[in-house]
């Protein structure tokens, strides 16, 4: 009877552990069934036909279990037979479509391409115990649950870029990276080898491009943004370049895991590190150094009035052409400021002959002869949308960065789009607080998952014509391997799943579940994921009796929040499950908890003071694109974060406002605090100075005290409170006058000027 009890209770855990295992990205249809296949030492690997590309993929497969295991299993050319996982290719299929039959005899996978075959070796692997990512020798069966799968991707091009130009990451990383997306059935690896700040490709010819282009003066002790100018004398020390078998390695270890690497050749601009080490390349000729960090605006660029420039990427392109088998070449395009084109004798000649009216026709130029030299390499071109401007070369394909509306634009001129903006990776996925210093930007994991690369803002004719979708991992601010893998996971595991299923409208719950299942298996793979889902995020909300509501989130469904008033003690604390309403200064603290384990604290502060809820005019009023909560924004309670689109922040753009505040009655005023923002990479400043001014009846204003602050440069958002201190006055309305550093004093065009509260005490 015991025994019985015991053998139906492994039989029942048998079941149970061969169900519902989580797979991402989720595939078509699958269905599992009692029972298991176990792989052991004389489990055998089958094919019909002896195809070496087909058995280079199973041999990576077969490797992977050796790592665990030590066994050395075969692949033989027979039938599907007892105790064998089999691949059977079909006659034909959509790429990168496969099936699995798994059961208790045996596997069979049926694909029609190679892709196919990998993706269902991904699958497979999923379908195994997390141990099989591992490199240690493990205790652990590799039991396969009996299932039955059926699996298509919606599209052809699941993408992610990595910029190795503005940091070097070793080949073993990329392989590294390779590897995992596999895992995902990511199947293109966009490698953005040159920009301004490094050359990356050993190209035989001009050999200068990687022995000075790819180094650079070391400033990596500084911000990206605050680095200073080389001196083009100076060695660089900083930097390297992948050398032509590198790449050729590269190559050939995607391609057995079904994926391609496609090589950017960006131009005209993000080039300096070409012209560093070959000053004819640019209008004026000049010698530049490799520059450490940001430039802005770009103006060293290729000249196209010299037909020696295209001599030069002609012979650049046939030895990336001859390295990469890819079909698409990437030719960059984006951010090019033409200010030397301009000014250039050989420019101008050239719109002259070729009867171009100005440089943007001129950029259009370029593009369209490298694209007629990649046609007769057959190659097809791809480029960021700003080839869009002054006309597109024929059937060439365009990513989209610049939001959906370009991506539109694009589709109804004809071509196809992969979508990349929105999966911008290299912004904050939690709160800048608490992440690594990043560009900026907000895209955390479920918001990520949530908006899909925008693709259901297009009609179901538009999509027809995105090819796929691309997350891009710029990496200005990411230095070693360790920070890239934090950017990359999980949010790479979101782009997976959106990448192969279009349009799913699966919750996303039920999405951050999934990933919460597959964090073990990133574990195994040595991943440095980011556990950024698991902070807690305030929000806080104005209630119509005068009360904030504090609510307390993550992105983690059902998460064990507990919180604390008043007090920092969290072990205090009672569990969260409604808002909480508080009706004067309220500190609070807030924990979440995974299985008992405290995995994050989020403490803030409600500050109630004398303008909270007082009337505010403004002159003049406030941008129509940053207008937070509106005219009561600033007397609300509620603070803005670093993120300037959180509807906290009133904006001025070149406008320099006068902001009265009526306290209605007259009032004692001690103290006055201004929240403001900084963040220099996106025109938004301090203000230089700030005036106040007190009135009894709102007519006769008598000016105070000016708080003045000089313009620094910084490459860091930042949040400041300005504050005139010990005030001392009896009065009704405030005035505080404002000047925008912009118009004062950096002559630019585009300045902002950024306010969330006015606090008076
Ligand atoms: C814009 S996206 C760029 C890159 C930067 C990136 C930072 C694109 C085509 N150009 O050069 O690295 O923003 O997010």
């Amino acid at each position: 009877m015991k025994y019985k009890i015991i053998f139906l209770m492994l039989l029942f855990w048998g079941v149970l552990s061969a169900q519902n295992k989580v797979l991402i990205p989720q595939p078509t249809s699958v269905k599992f069934e009692n029972g298991s296949f176990e792989i052991t030492e004389t489990t055998t690997f089958s094919v019909e036909k002896n195809e070496a590309q087909l058995k280079e993929m199973i041999s990576v497969f077969i490797e992977k279990i050796r790592k665990v295991k030590g066994w050395n299993l075969k692949i033989k050319t027979k039938k599907l037979s007892k105790n064998t996982i089999h691949f059977q290719k079909e006659k034909s299929g959509v790429n990168g479509a496969y099936q699995i039959f798994s059961s208790k005899e045996n596997i069979l996978v049926k694909a029609a391409s190679a892709e196919g075959f990998a993706n269902a070796i991904a699958t497979l692997r999923q379908l195994l115990p997390s141990e099989i990512e591992s490199e240690k020798i493990t205790a652990a069966p590799l039991i396969i649950p009996a299932v039955t799968i059926s699996d298509t991707p919606s599209y052809q091009w699941r993408g992610l870029m990595l910029d190795v130009a503005r940091h070097f990451f070793p080949k073993e990383y990329i392989l590294k990276t390779i590897d995992r997306m596999a895992l995902l059935k990511l199947n293109v690896l966009h490698l953005h080898l040159i920009d301004n700040e490094g050359w990356r490709i050993e190209i035989k010819k001009y050999p200068k491009l990687t022995q000075v282009g790819a180094w650079r003066v070391n400033q990596e002790d500084k911000n990206w943004n605050e680095r200073k100018t080389n001196d083009p004398l100076e060695k660089g020390t900083y930097g390297g370049f992948y050398t032509q078998n590198d790449i050729k390695e590269m190559v050939a270890y995607a391609l057995k895991r079904g994926i391609t690497i496609v090589p950017e050749v960006e131009l005209p601009a993000h080039t300096m590190s070409a012209i560093a080490a070959y000053p004819e390349l640019s209008c004026h000729g000049n010698p530049i150094a490799v520059p450490s960090g940001g430039v802005w605006p770009i103006t060293d660029i290729y000249c196209p009035g010299k037909e020696t420039t295209f001599t030069f990427l002609e012979n650049v392109i046939d030895e990336i052409i001859a390295l990469f088998p890819s079909q698409y070449i990437h030719i960059g395009g984006d951010e090019a400021t033409h200010t030397e084109w301009e000014k250039c004798p050989f420019c101008n000649e050239r719109m002259q002959k070729e009867n171009l009216k100005n440089v943007h026709q001129l950029q259009s130029y370029f593009v369209k002869r490298i694209d007629a030299y990649l046609k007769t390499k057959k190659k097809k071109l791809i480029g960021w949308d700003e080839i869009l401007e002054g006309g597109l070369p024929q059937n060439a394909i365009v990513m989209n960065w610049r939001g959906v509306g370009i991506a539109q634009k694009i589709i109804e001129q004809g071509h196809q789009v992969i979508l990349t903006s929105n999966g911008y990776i290299d912004q904050y996925q939690g709160a800048p607080e608490k992440e690594p210093l990043a560009i900026g930007g907000h895209l955390p994991l479920t918001r990520l998952y949530t908006e899909r690369f925008d693709e259901q803002k297009l009609s179901a004719q538009q999509i027809k014509n995105v090819l796929g979708v691309q997350a891009n991992l710029w990496a200005e601010y990411i230095g070693d391997e360790k920070h890239s893998e934090y950017m990359l996971f999980p949010r790479l595991l979101a782009v997976a799943e959106i990448a192969w299923n279009k349009n799913e409208t699966a919750s996303v719950k039920n999405f951050v579940s999934k990933v919460q299942e597959m964090l073990p298996r990133l574990e195994k793979m040595d991943i440095n994921y980011a556990k950024s889902m698991y902070q807690i995020t305030s929000k806080m909300k104005n209630l119509p009796n005068g009360k904030i509501q504090i609510s307390l989130e993550s992105e983690v469904p059902n998460a064990d929040i507990r919180f604390v008033l008043n007090s920092q003690m969290l072990k205090n604390s009672q569990p969260y499950k409604q808002p909480i309403e508080v009706s004067e200064t309220t500190s609070f603290s807030a924990g979440i908890f995974v299985d008992d384990k405290l995995y994050d604290v989020h403490s803030d502060k409600v500050v109630f003071h004398k303008a909270v809820g007082k009337s505010v005019w403004f002159s003049p009023k406030y941008h129509e694109n940053y207008q937070g909560q509106g005219d009561a924004t600033l007397t609300n309670v509620v603070r803005g974060s670093k993120n300037f689109h959180d509807k906290q922040w009133l904006g001025w753009q070149l406008q320099s406002p006068e902001i009265v505040i009526d306290l209605q009655e007259v009032t004692d005023i001690n103290q006055i605090i201004i929240g403001a923002m900084e963040n220099q990479g996106s025109a938004i400043y301090f203000p230089a100075e700030i005036e106040l001014f007190v009135s009894l009846d709102g007519k006769n204003f008598i000016a105070k005290e000016k708080i003045t602050h000089s313009y620094q440069k910084n490459g860091v958002a930042r949040l400041q409170h300005f504050s005139f201190e010990n005030v001392n006055e009896k009065c009704r309305f405030v005035k505080l006058k404002f000047k925008n550093t912009t118009n004062e004093l950096l002559k630019t065009n585009d300045g902002w000027l950024f306010l969330d509260e006015i606090q008076i005490f």
